[in-house]
């Protein structure tokens, strides 16, 4: 078969990150256990060993804190080659926070519930997958209800986020507006990151410096539910929301084909589908992040727009729009997609991340919403380019969309895991 070597290589990437029933997203740079990167391996393990799946989720949800959300980050004692680490979190000890493990105090997209519905298609009914399966179903629920209270208090359908590490890219171009307002002053803290991998692959110095300053300013809140009045970043992610919004419906899927627990999945959906919709900007087929502090939307040029088709929720005119501007030479459509934003857009950086390179859990995101609305074809090919790439540049965590070199981290989890379910898909 033509793809078994990059299977196997796949695997021993996974098996390589494995610490105790956890998956690393990288070992030299992220040695915890990150939220959707965890749910993403569970993608891959799901087809490799069900149980080994359902336990990483089990993990996850060991962080859950008292309001309901499962935190971006669960430390590993053992592991301190990371900043910022629990102390510069300060959530030890919050009546919030988990006992039994030290956690960040911020979340990421909820893949969880998506990832829990692969291993169940996966499992053939083994009674031990179920089991964990079916009691992950509440706190699964209780942290999507999280999102539409505490983040979202105004009904408006998109959740809010108060870090761009909530949205899992941190330094995208559509977050350089809110984020260049925050002017943190002097700030002392140790980074490692741009001494595991060259500098100009890494946010630039003032951006961290920001990410550091909001991480204190939630600890300095005592982790309250955020307000206009007290955050200096707060934003309605359309990502996010499309991940929350997908991750409704394979909640509800599992639900009912494990025992017909009650869950809100589906009116939650519905909600967050109005929300998305009234983002949409048909004139340049994207929808837009809100900065809430000041009530605009955000018109940036970004892939995160079209994720809205990951969430089953465009309409058939939108996504034929959405399609032809992934298929346009000069925007989305580079040597090997799909780009970050387009070559040509503001702020383009070949090498910087979240700034112009192709991930491959985006890749997966849209390939998958594209299926869904029949361009079959077109997400095949983003399958076929995406096994292409990793078999000449190796398990990174980011490419360069022009050239396919492989950039950031090594060994890379969600690079595996989601080679081995686009290998699937292909056969
Ligand atoms: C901060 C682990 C994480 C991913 C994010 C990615 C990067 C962290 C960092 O790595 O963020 O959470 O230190 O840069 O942007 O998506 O979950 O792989």
């Amino acid at each position: 078969m033509p793809y078994d070597r990059l299977q196997n290589d796949a695997a021993s990437v996974l098996r390589g990150n494995d610490r105790d029933g956890t998956t690393v997203p990288s070992p030299q740079l992220y040695p915890h256990q990150w939220n959707w990167d965890s749910s993403f391996a569970t993608i891959g393990w799901a087809h490799l060993d069900p149980l080994r799946a359902s336990q990483e989720l089990e993990r996850l949800a060991r962080g859950q804190w008292a309001d309901g959300m499962i935190p971006h980050i669960i430390f590993d004692p053992i592991a301190a080659n990371y900043e910022p680490g629990p102390t510069l979190w300060r959530t030890d000890g919050h009546p919030n926070a988990p006992s039994g493990v030290r956690t960040s105090s911020i979340t990421q997209p909820p893949v969880m519930a998506t990832a829990a519905r692969r291993v169940f298609d996966h499992a053939g009914g083994d009674h031990a997958v179920l089991t964990i399966l079916r009691d992950l179903v509440p706190a699964i629920e209780r942290w999507h209800a999280w999102f539409l209270t505490t983040r979202d208090p105004s009904g408006s359908g998109v959740p809010c986020i108060v870090h761009p590490w909530e949205s899992g890219m941190d330094n995208a171009t559509r977050w350089d507006a809110p984020l260049s307002r925050i002017e943190p002053g002097p700030i002392t803290y140790r980074r490692v990151d741009d001494r595991v991998i060259a500098a100009q692959e890494r946010p630039n110095r003032k951006d961290y410096d920001r990410y550091v300053f909001l991480v204190e300013e939630r600890a300095r809140l005592q982790f309250a539910p955020p307000t206009r009045e007290d955050s200096s970043f707060l934003c309605g992610d359309v990502a996010l929301a499309s991940i929350l919004c997908r991750a409704e419906e394979d909640l509800a899927y599992l639900a009912e084909k494990l025992g017909g627990q009650r869950t809100e999945a589906m009116s939650r959906r519905g909600t967050i589908a109005a929300g998305l919709h009234a983002l949409y900007d048909p004139e340049r087929a994207c929808y837009d992040d809100v900065d809430l502090l000041t009530g605009e939307r955000l018109a940036v040029e970004h892939v995160a727009g079209l994720l809205p088709l990951f969430a089953g929720v465009a309409t058939p005119q939108q996504a034929a729009q959405m399609l032809a501007k992934l298929e346009d030479p000069i925007r989305y459509q580079t040597s090997w997609p799909i780009p970050t934003i387009p070559p040509q857009a503001p702020g383009f950086e070949a090498h910087r991340y979240w700034r112009g390179p192709v991930w491959i859990n985006v890749n997966w995101m849209i390939a998958d919403g594209l299926a869904r609305t029949g361009a079959e074809r077109v997400a095949r090919q983003i399958a076929e380019r995406s096994l292409a790439m990793i078999a000449q540049a190796g398990f990174r965590e980011y490419f360069d969309a022009r050239t396919g070199e492989g950039l950031g981290a090594d060994s890379f989890g969600w690079t595996a895991a989601l080679a081995i379910d686009f290998i699937d898909q292909l056969r």
